[in-house]
């Protein structure tokens, strides 16, 4: 975003970001990025929307990155480092991209890739000296693409613009009180909009400071606690989770300090999937704080929040934050009554624009200029007064697991690549740890075998590890109705009795 990336100049020589590196100001961020724009305009004025791949590492270089590609006016699309190439060439043939920044440490990975494609390739860590004139970028273009599973076909393309997620910004900004003051840390992936847009964007929008962690690792993040004056952090309920076990094992003393840490802190965040009632319990005892749990999602930015002043109910995802609507509809698509369940929809200047080149999704993901999510709210009076609960979503195919969204038909068509599959079913189990596993029920061809171990290892290199299936079972057939329809709720059942 331009402006995101403008406002630095103004912050100057306050401290941006700390990462592995050290610490970067604002100004040598602004400067970094200025040089990455330069690289990737070689001599043309502005990309005009190129769709430039982003493989960086999370630290100060991945948003110079980001930047680079805004100021210069091209449509970022970041890639997860922990992705297997396959799913990079994915995103980099739907995107229909022609250029790419990577960092030197994954330069190889990406290399044979970039190179059948013919990509331009720019070091983020290039030296050239930065043009004093980069294009004007009006609020309209896009920005940046996410890739989100669905319920058909593969993972889509969404495509927010400069002004969607200035939007998104400033809502959250607003909801949350963000300033100056804060200091943050990032533990979560940079391909994703919790990542992107609440941690890292709200940031540096306000000229706070930031933390950034390649990777969540529950020992560091309190290690940081302890030693940093973070004033809030953001994550997704497994990260809850697992910093729990990491507080549960530690001396008496240690316990005492991580304590004092969290409770200095001035907001606790969860969102993207389902906070347990008792995480949130156990982290109230430990710290003090009711964790902040709002909703929200890829297409639509932040939906829903629990207030920061005033009462936070468990279970409850709050009202609809500054300048987004929200409302329930029956199957017909009429709004219910408050109290009655219905498909939740949205409508807001942070709504997605598109997905990329798929006219008809796109269509068909609206109604009446409202977005339908898929899940399913309803509106509840409650202690803290009016809050949505949410209900689930409509479509079972869809899981959420470590607050990653994976579509079981895309992990379906993954399986059956593999000669022992004759066909197979994969469904989400609930787990305390990860919100939902993935599982698959496979049928096997004749004088076929597989392992768990085996399925697992075939899969590593086609698809992301959080969608590699952590159970299997090898039923003689999948429980179908009388149409041949494999029914999901008895596959789920298949593995209670295993
Ligand atoms: C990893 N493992 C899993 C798994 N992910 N097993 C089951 N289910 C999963 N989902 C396995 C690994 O393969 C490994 O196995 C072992 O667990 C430990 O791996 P790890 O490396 O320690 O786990 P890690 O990769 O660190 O993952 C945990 C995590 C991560 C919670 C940090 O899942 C994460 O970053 N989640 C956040 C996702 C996110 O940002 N979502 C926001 C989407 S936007 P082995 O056998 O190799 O040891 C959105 C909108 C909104 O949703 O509202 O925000
Ligand atoms: P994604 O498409 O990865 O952005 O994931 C968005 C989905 O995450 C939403 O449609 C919800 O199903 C889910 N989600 C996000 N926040 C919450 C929450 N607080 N509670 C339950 N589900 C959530």
């Amino acid at each position: 975003m331009p402006h995101l990336v403008h406002s630095a100049i103004a912050f100057g020589d306050r401290p941006a970001i700390h990462d592995a590196t050290g610490t970067v100001t604002y100004a040598a961020l602004h400067a970094h990025a200025a040089r990455v724009a330069t690289a990737l305009l070689c001599d043309t004025d502005d990309l005009h929307e190129a769709r430039v791949a982003v493989l960086v590492t999370p630290g100060a270089a991945w948003v110079a990155a980001m930047w680079g590609v805004w100021a210069a006016g091209g449509i970022a699309v970041p890639l997860s480092p922990q992705h297997p190439p396959a799913e990079w060439t994915y995103a980099l043939d739907d995107a229909d991209a022609t250029a790419l920044v990577v960092d030197a440490a994954l330069h190889d990975a990406i290399a044979p890739v970039a190179q059948a494609r013919a990509l331009h390739v720019t070091m983020v860590e290039t030296t050239d000296a930065p043009r004093t004139r980069l294009p004007l970028i009006g609020a309209e273009r896009r920005a940046m693409m996410l890739y989100t599973s669905g319920t058909t076909g593969r993972p889509k393309g969404v495509v927010h613009t400069h002004g969607t997620l200035a939007a998104q910004i400033a809502s959250l900004i607003d909801a949350w009180a963000w300033t100056a003051a804060d200091h943050t840390l990032l533990v979560l992936p940079l391909h994703h909009v919790h990542g992107i847009v609440n941690v890292t964007c709200c940031a540096l929008a306000v000229g706070a400071q930031l933390t950034m962690h390649a990777r969540f690792d529950a020992s560091s993040t309190w290690a940081l606690l302890q030693t940093r004056r973070l004033t809030c952090l953001h994550a997704v309920p497994t990260i809850w989770a697992r910093l729990l076990a990491a507080y549960d094992a530690m001396s008496p003393d240690e316990q005492r300090q991580s304590r004092a840490a969290v409770a200095a802190l001035r907001l606790i965040v969860s969102g993207s999937a389902a906070l347990p009632v008792l995480v949130l319990e156990r982290w109230r005892a430990l710290s003090g704080h009711t964790l902040l749990e709002r909703y929200g999602m890829t297409e639509i930015g932040m939906a829903l929040s629990n207030p920061l002043h005033g009462m936070r109910v468990p279970g409850h995802v709050g009202m609809p934050l500054p300048g987004v609507e929200v409302r329930a509809v029956d199957d017909d698509g009429h709004p219910v009554a408050p109290g009655v369940p219905g498909a939740l929809e949205v409508r807001g200047p942070g709504v997605m624009r598109e997905y990329w080149r798929r006219d008809a999704d796109t269509r068909a993901a609206f109604r009446d200029g409202w977005f339908r999510t898929g899940d399913v709210g309803v509106l509840e009076d409650t202690a803290g007064g009016k809050s949505w609960r949410l209900l689930g979503r409509q479509s079972t195919d869809i899981l959420k697991t470590g607050g990653y969204k994976v579509s079981a038909l895309e992990i379906e068509d993954a399986v059956r690549e593999h000669e022992a599959v004759a066909e197979c079913a994969v469904v989400g189990l609930p787990d305390e740890q990860w919100g939902e596993r993935v599982a698959v029920a496979v049928e096997l061809r004749a004088q076929a075998s597989l392992t768990l171990d085996e399925l697992r290892a075939f899969l590593k290199p086609r698809i992301a590890p959080y969608k590699i299936p952590s159970a299997l079972v090898t039923p003689e057939s999948l429980p179908r109705n009388a149409m041949g329809k494999v029914l999901k709720p008895a596959v789920r059942a298949l593995f209670g009795s295993a």
